[in-house]
């Protein structure tokens, strides 16, 4: 009988300090943020002392990357370890949508569940709900985050910008009152909420004409899309990002003893951007320059949170973007009129929805006290990686598809500075380009040239273009001409990958 204890307090005395050398991870992702907004990136006229002090404990990247210029492609890459392009529907979705990540394929949470982890989400979500566009809102929601591996979920459904503008907690709208049930729909008005469109003295900050933010009003802004019912429900703009830090931090307490993985998905600087009344005006840039300082804020309390609890040194951050920085993406908020010489793009050409540099080339940083160096490290990474290397981290392997995730852990973890040997861009829908060795090739592509609400340049053009990024980050230089045969080599790598 003593034999049997001892065997069976030694077990679990190995398996508790097994499951402690495991590190936490947090995947901290904003949502919009520029190359150029923090100030360990260069950024002069906002201050992100929290990004900063993050950055100088742990590998700071220069040459990371989204796989795509916007928000749900980008995600879809992140959680399925497969390039978004392969499959259609994978472009920004509207907030009915249904889930576009299949629930019977290896995806990042589950990497974490199969190697002993709890994992959540907690922030915005944007990869669909259920299996339709048509679904009730009142009643249990399914598929979503949990099915695809997360054990728990406080997460909105799609945009800050897009109805529903409600929390859901694992399968359910919070605070609902069934007694007024929410009803959604993206092509027609319904019920007799007001509209930015007809009721624009409702507004407490006003949409720029023809982007589409002048639906259903809620807590005096316009939306995309149409609700009806669900008031107890809706949030409040000033308290969401407050509420996913909370969400977020009692989290991290519930599950300090066994090792966790949190995604923390942050709605700033996103439109629309309204900052909690505490950093209103705090950064001289406008709400969009407030909205920044508020996340730096919030990813400082995340610190605070671990050092409190003492699982600092354990726990690894990965901090990154979802995609490039936009000014005027739908609301008059500042962005333009307040920008004040801030340069959110760094030294890229382009923006969100470019394929150009600065609509995939983001910000980056890892952090795991004690075990990585501090560093600045020039390999190129791509967010689609994490998959791939966290099975690499965890020892968990994954059946499945051909991923087109690659194990990437020596260069995040600072040890190397070996990247992809090719990386591969997405702009606005299917627009592609291919790095290899810093020369650059962007197919060419039908479509404008700029994109007409936000004035981005898309990097789109009816010809080859090739850069060389060793001397032209900023690509301004075509120089598909003068090397016929580094663009033909290109597209041929290129078109390789993308038939796969
Ligand atoms: C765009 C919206 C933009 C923003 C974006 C999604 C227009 C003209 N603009 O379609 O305001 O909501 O979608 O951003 O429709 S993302 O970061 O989630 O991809
Ligand atoms: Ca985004």
């Amino acid at each position: 009988m003593k034999k049997i204890i001892l065997i069976t307090l030694s077990f679990l005395f190995m398996f508790s300090i097994g499951a402690q050398q495991k590190p936490n991870v947090i995947f901290i992702l904003a949502d919009d943020l520029g190359y150029g907004d923090l100030s360990c990136y260069g950024a002069t006229k906002i201050s992100t002392p929290n990004l900063d002090k993050l950055a100088s404990q742990g590998v700071r990247f220069t040459n990371a990357h989204t796989t795509s210029a916007t928000c749900t492609p980008s995600r879809y890459a992140i959680i399925t370890g497969q390039y978004p392009w392969r499959k259609s529907g994978t472009g920004v979705l509207p907030g009915d949508a249904a889930l576009i990540v299949p629930t019977n394929k290896p995806t990042l949470p589950k990497i974490f569940k199969k190697a002993g982890y709890t994992t959540a989400i907690v922030g915005k979500w944007h990869l669909g709900i259920g299996t339709s566009i048509k679904k009730n809102w009142n009643a249990k929601l399914m598929p979503g985050p949990n099915e695809v591996g997360f054990d728990y979920s406080f997460i909105f459904p799609a945009t800050a910008d897009r109805v529903p503008t409600v929390f859901m907690e694992n399968h359910h709208v919070v605070a609902l009152d069934t007694t007024d049930p929410i009803h959604v729909d993206y092509k027609k008005k319904i019920g007799n909420d007001p509209t930015g469109l007809e009721n624009p003295e409702l507004l407490k900050m006003k949409a720029s004409p023809n982007h589409g933010h002048n639906n259903t009003i809620v807590n005096g802004i316009g939306r995309m899309g149409f609700m009806t019912g669900g008031y107890r429900a809706r949030w409040t703009d000033e308290e969401v990002p407050l509420t996913f830090l909370f969400k977020a931090n009692e989290f991290i307490e519930n599950n300090k003893n066994t090792p966790f993985f949190l995604y923390y998905s942050l709605t700033e600087p996103h439109v629309p951007r309204m900052p909690s009344t505490i950093f209103k005006d705090k950064s001289g840039l406008g709400y969009r320059g407030d909205v920044i300082l508020q996340l730096d804020w919030a990813v400082g309390e995340i610190m605070k949170q671990l050092e409190k609890l003492g699982i600092e040194k354990n726990t690894m951050i990965v901090f990154s973007s979802d995609n490039g920085p936009v000014l005027d993406d739908g609301y008059e908020d500042g962005a333009v009129t307040q920008l004040n010489d801030h340069n959110p793009w760094g030294p890229f050409r382009g923006g969100k929805y470019s394929v150009f540099e600065a609509g995939t080339r983001v910000p980056m940083m890892v952090s795991w006290p004690e075990t990585i160096k501090p560093t600045v490290s020039e390999a190129v990474v791509s967010q689609v990686d994490l998959l791939a290397s966290f099975s690499k981290l965890l020892g968990v392997g994954y059946n499945g598809d051909t991923l087109d995730s690659e194990d990437a852990l020596d260069a995040l973890l600072g040890k190397s500075n070996i990247g992809r040997s090719y990386l591969i861009e997405q702009g606005l829908k299917d627009n592609l380009a291919i790095i290899h060795e810093n020369w650059k090739y962007i197919e060419p592509s039908e479509g404008p040239a700029i994109e007409k609400h936000t004035k981005i340049e898309l990097g789109k053009a009816l010809f080859p273009q090739l850069y060389n990024l060793n001397n032209d980050l900023g690509e301004t230089n075509n120089l598909a001409e003068k090397y016929p045969e580094k663009v033909k080599a290109l597209r041929e790598i290129l078109n390789d990958i993308k038939t796969k």
